[in-house]
């Protein structure tokens, strides 16, 4: 898929139900009899575009960096965790699980942010509609609203983070959250619907210090496709 040229690609999935589908996430669950806690380790999903598709919103170079080493490493640290945990409750040794439990949240949450972000942007965006179109209204007052209060959450997290829309189940609300890091400050249950890392290897490259014009320039290719079948299978829940 990363060999296609973005002409290419656009010509096999632009704008086709096929190409939603192609586009949209699958988490397909796995068992690997071999593996410490008998469940398949975690791998890098492809990237769901070519790497210059949001070009010029966002760069081919940060992309490739972002996920070829990025997120790579989020993987290989979760993958890692797992075992070191998996070898503890092998050997009795809980010495470790306070650094661990903390490796787990942050490694772990780290990987599933960065698949749904990566498949959540896309280079011919459509706009919200149905159910979804409808929740944002009743609950959040227009699009408009939503983009201006995901917009000032995302580019005013303290250091590192993440802004989300998310689908919280209990109360069945949309809630606008604000991460730091990859797991601090998310609201226990909530199921993330559209996340935009700002982590500074997320844009600096391009942006520098001008956080602002990369959450402005990035809601340009907001996949709201994938985040209606998000809320769609959220809110089936
Ligand atoms: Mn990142």
């Amino acid at each position: 898929m990363n060999a296609l040229s973005r002409r290419e690609w656009m010509k096999v999935v632009g704008g086709s139900a096929a190409g939603a589908a192609a586009i949209g996430l699958t988490f397909k669950p796995s068992t690997a009899a071999g593996s410490p806690d008998g469940v398949k380790p975690y791998e890098l999903p492809d990237l769901p575009y070519p790497v210059d598709a949001l070009e010029p919103h966002l760069d081919a170079r940060t992309l490739t960096i972002h996920h070829d080493k990025h997120h790579a490493g989020y993987v290989r640290g979760l993958n890692a965790t797992l075992e070191k945990l998996a070898d503890a409750r092998k050997k009795g040794d809980f010495a470790a699980v306070q650094a661990l439990s903390r490796a787990l949240a942050f490694h772990g949450s780290g990987h599933l942010l960065h698949t749904l972000y990566f498949s959540n942007l896309h280079p011919e965006p459509k706009k919200p509609k149905g159910a979804l179109l409808s929740a944002i209204e009743a609950q959040l007052g227009s699009v408009e609203a939503l983009t201006a209060h995901l917009t000032a959450a995302t580019t005013k997290v303290a250091g590192s983070g993440w802004g989300m829309l998310a689908f919280e189940p209990l109360g069945r609300r949309l809630l606008v959250l604000q991460i730091e890091k990859h797991e601090n400050q998310m609201v226990c249950g909530a199921i993330p619907l559209l996340v935009i890392d700002v982590w500074e290897h997320a844009y600096y490259l391009k942006y520098q210090n001008r956080r602002g014009d990369y959450v402005k320039a990035i809601m340009n290719v907001i996949h709201w496709g994938e985040v209606a079948r998000r809320f769609d299978q959220a809110s089936r829940l």
